[in-house]
């Protein structure tokens, strides 16, 4: 059963539109909107990063997200192979494939700290269910992330309970697996998230945070802050590490891939204000800085959360959120190499073990980056010079791998497939909407990628 080479009836498919929708929006969903978004954009210092990642994401990043989601259904099997096989239509010479083999690692790479940090988030919601951070100070606070960060064996131990949770989810039929796990989690954290929106908004300075997310901050615009805009617009979106083009891979030609995309794409987006909707009033509030960098969940919020009223239970409900949005994504993240590994003829149980245990073994880099604390510097020999082992993953993945893969489908869809082919496959009428969607694939998006890429390296 599964998944066999074959472009076969036998293909998986999502059982409805809604469900296909749901389980990708879950994707997309993740710790980069809940813990990623609202750090980097404090660290870059609001308004004005705010304002280019939403450019980044309309004219860039949904673009691509749309090419990635076609390309899956059109190639229907794992990234490797659907790239393969559509190279083969296109009677392109480049190695195609070798985009899927690539995301197929950045899946492996991006898992390998996700893991640790969803793993702490965990750990947390536990801590919090035994009585929160009522009263703590904030040297016990820190004291907690301290521990956390300086225990190996605690972080791999996490990290191999997140990992197990994700292989036994994505070893069922997607069916089963990723559509039940999307129909119970994301409506969860919808409510989990709006309630705090609401909590926050009452409590903490909700005020100063809309002015800081939306306002207009004299800042520095650097390379370096577009860098990160654009990586951050990737990341959020999950696109270019071929989890998107699985799932696409898994979409019913009944579902309407454009108007899927608006609504995955403002979901997220959606997810991501809100969280920084939830999280700024409080911080703003508490006086304690936006530009917390990384640490701000942990290291912040229960500071927050030890002395607001009912903070225990806003704290539980706060890191269980940031857990849900992590599995939804992760089992996304599995599912390119089980795939791939089905087509080999492997079990999906099988598949799912292997490529968890190898995301939990790459985890001890992350694990060890955050126990030697950010002054080991292993990576400076190479001339990489005050990063950590976790640093160059995430770095690497979200500024590098996912918008060079970008680059490559842009590349693929605007120029190798034909315009015709493309349009049918979407399928969309030869109107403005595919016209501009086509002229971004086609042009904007390559070239704002390329600029980015030799600005980044110009400056
Ligand atoms: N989009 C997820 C987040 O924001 C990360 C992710 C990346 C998830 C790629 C899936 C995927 O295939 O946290």
């Amino acid at each position: 059963a599964g998944a066999s080479s074959g472009g076969n009836s036998a293909y998986p498919s999502f059982s409805s539109r809604i469900a296909f929708i749901i389980v990708t929006a879950g994707s997309a969903v993740g710790l980069g909107n809940v813990w990623g978004f609202p750090y980097v954009a404090g660290q870059n210092g609001g308004g004005g990063f705010v304002l280019i990642y939403l450019l980044a994401l309309a004219f860039v990043a949904a673009p691509a997200f749309m090419a990635e989601l076609m390309l899956g259904r059109m190639g229907k099997a794992s990234p490797p192979n659907a790239l393969g096989r559509l190279q083969a239509k296109a009677g392109s010479r480049l190695h195609w494939p070798l985009v899927g083999w690539t995301g197929l690692v950045g899946t492996i790479l991006v898992l390998s700290f996700y893991a640790v940090i969803a793993g702490q988030a965990m750990d947390y919601a536990i801590e919090a269910a035994k009585g929160g951070f009522a009263g703590w100070s904030d040297h016990e606070v820190q004291a907690l992330d301290a521990d956390f960060k300086s225990s190996m064996p605690m972080m791999a131990l996490w990290s191999a309970i997140f990992m197990g949770l994700t292989a036994l989810i994505v070893s069922f039929d997607i069916n089963t697996g990723l559509e039940k796990a999307g129909k119970v989690m994301m409506p969860a954290l919808l409510m989990i998230l709006l309630g705090m929106v609401i909590y926050s908004g009452n409590t903490g300075d909700f005020g100063a945070a809309v002015d800081f997310l939306f306002g207009f901050h004299k800042m520095d615009v650097t390379p370096r802050l577009f860098l990160e805009a654009v990586g951050q617009a990737f990341f959020t979106l999950g696109v270019g590490v071929g989890g998107i083009m699985t799932y696409g891979s898994y979409m019913g030609s009944n579902v309407n891939l454009p108007r899927a995309t608006l609504w995955i794409v403002a979901m997220d987006l959606f997810v991501a204000l809100a969280a920084g909707l939830a999280i700024f009033p409080l911080v703003f509030s508490s006086g304690v800085s936006a530009a917390a960098g990384p640490g701000l969940v942990f290291l912040t919020l229960p500071l927050i959360f030890a002395d607001i009223p009912g903070g225990a239970v806003v704290a539980f409900a706060f890191f269980l959120l940031l857990t849900f949005a992590a599995v939804t994504s992760s089992i996304s993240l599995l599912s390119p190499t089980v795939a791939r590994l089905e087509e080999a003829g492997w079990s999906r149980r099988k598949g799912a073990v292997l490529m968890a245990s190898l995301a939990v073994i790459i985890s001890l880099l992350t694990a060890y980056s955050f126990a030697g604390g950010k002054h080991v510097f292993p990576l400076a020999a190479l001339g990489l010079d005050g990063m950590t082992f976790f640093d160059l993953i995430r770095e690497g993945v979200s500024n590098f791998i996912l918008p060079l893969s970008g680059l490559a489908y842009a590349l693929m869809v605007g120029w190798a497939l034909s315009r015709e082919e493309v349009r049918k496959a979407l399928p969309m009428e030869d109107g403005l909407m595919f016209r501009l969607w086509h002229g971004v694939i086609r042009y904007v998006a390559p070239i704002c990628i390329t600029a980015l890429f030799i600005g980044a390296v110009a400056g």
